[in-house]
């Protein structure tokens, strides 16, 4: 493997630390699972304007390829090499109380986590017998849940386009083909080992097999962050007891893309906001400020609509996950402060 063409403009996580040097000490090691750094960087090669450029294989992967992955969880998280993470998932720490009742600003809000399977590769390396095993496993102990967490599994093999493509406008699951993902083999196989679980108010949902071996998500319509993240919550420690999940001291959750380690947590909300909308400037003041990220209402790499808003916590590792909720919330209270003085 030779050293790939990385334009100057080129400003992904990936052109900006796979120096010659560390390409040369890296380029010809690989995982135990197979996994190598051409595999690695190969979404970031292929898409220069990836924001990262990089995934993991395995959690050995972090270990392996530790000269890349190193510099960019510092750069990203501001984590160093012998941090340890703590997690702390436990809803009366937070403080939270409906920053918008009336239902003036925010739309809905949803918080996730990403978790992998314990002693199985990642996606990237996953093999298609190892992946439908976690689709049979996980759904296996999601089909235990009872109570609010009680619902049914739809898998994507087989569901109608039509249902898929509603169930994608109404923002419950995931998008298909996304480019990022197809360059590091996660579409591998697809849409086979594929679906979600959801229960009959979509409240709490699962995505298995997507990005990552499964995302936990809480959602609901208004502004009730703490009642979203108690349900999180509950659900996390109700699957943990089913399916062992991808851990260590360091890194905290084990995840395909480094930006989900630690917590591997994004609460978010979307929110109405177009008078502060009218000046980005200011929006992204308090944004920056709050260790907010700013997406379209769509997912990842999509446009606002109507002046609505996808505000969430960039920071993901080396804070707990009520900081991080936190974050989110006290971000969004100084948004909504400011569209008020609007
Ligand atoms: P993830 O949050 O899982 O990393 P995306 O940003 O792509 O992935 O969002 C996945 C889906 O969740 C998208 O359909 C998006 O519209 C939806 N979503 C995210 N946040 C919210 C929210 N606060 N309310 C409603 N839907 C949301
Ligand atoms: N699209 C990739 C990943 C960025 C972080 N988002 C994830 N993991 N969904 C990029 O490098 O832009």
């Amino acid at each position: 493997m030779n050293y790939p063409n990385l334009p100057k403009d080129c400003t992904s996580m990936l052109c900006k630390h796979l120096s010659p040097e560390v390409f040369e000490a890296l380029k010809d090691k690989k995982t135990a699972n197979g996994f190598t750094l051409e595999q690695a960087i190969n979404s970031g090669v292929l898409n220069l304007d990836s924001g990262i450029g990089v995934y993991a294989g395995d959690a050995e992967s972090y270990e392996l390829f530790d000269g890349l992955f190193d510099p960019i969880i510092e750069d990203y998280h501001g984590f160093g090499k012998n941090d340890k993470h703590q997690s702390n998932l436990n809803p009366d720490d937070l403080k939270a109380p409906n920053p918008d009742p009336e239902g003036k600003f925010i739309v809905s809000t949803r918080i996730r986590v990403g978790r992998n399977v314990a002693n199985l590769p990642l996606g990237p390396a996953i093999s298609k017998e190892q992946r439908d095993f976690v689709e049979s496993s996980v759904v296996e102990g999601l089909n235990t849940l009872e109570g609010e967490l009680k619902g049914s599994y739809h898998p994507l093999l087989g569901m109608s386009k039509e249902v898929q493509d509603d169930l994608i406008k109404d923002h419950f699951l995931f998008k298909e083909g996304d480019r990022f993902l197809d360059a590091v083999g996660l579409n591998r196989n697809w849409p086979e080992g594929r679906g979600i679980y959801h229960n009959t108010d979509k409240t709490f949902l699962v995505w298995v097999n997507e990005e990552d071996q499964l995302r936990i998500i809480s959602m609901q319509q208004g502004g009730d962050i703490k009642e979203v993240f108690t349900r999180l919550v509950s659900a996390i420690k109700s699957i943990e007891t089913k399916v062992p999940f991808s851990y260590n001291d360091h890194l905290g959750y084990i995840t395909s893309c480094p930006t989900n380690l630690g917590t591997a947590m994004r609460a978010s909300v979307h929110i109405a906001v177009p008078k502060l909308a009218e000046d980005m400037d200011a929006f992204k003041a308090i944004t920056d400020k709050h260790h907010l990220q700013i997406r379209g209402i769509h997912g990842e790499h999509s446009q606002s609509e109507g002046g609505v808003y996808d505000i969430s916590n960039l920071r993901r590792l080396g804070i707990t996950e009520v900081e991080a909720v936190q974050d989110m919330y006290d971000g969004v209270v100084a948004l909504i402060t400011a569209e008020k003085a609007l």
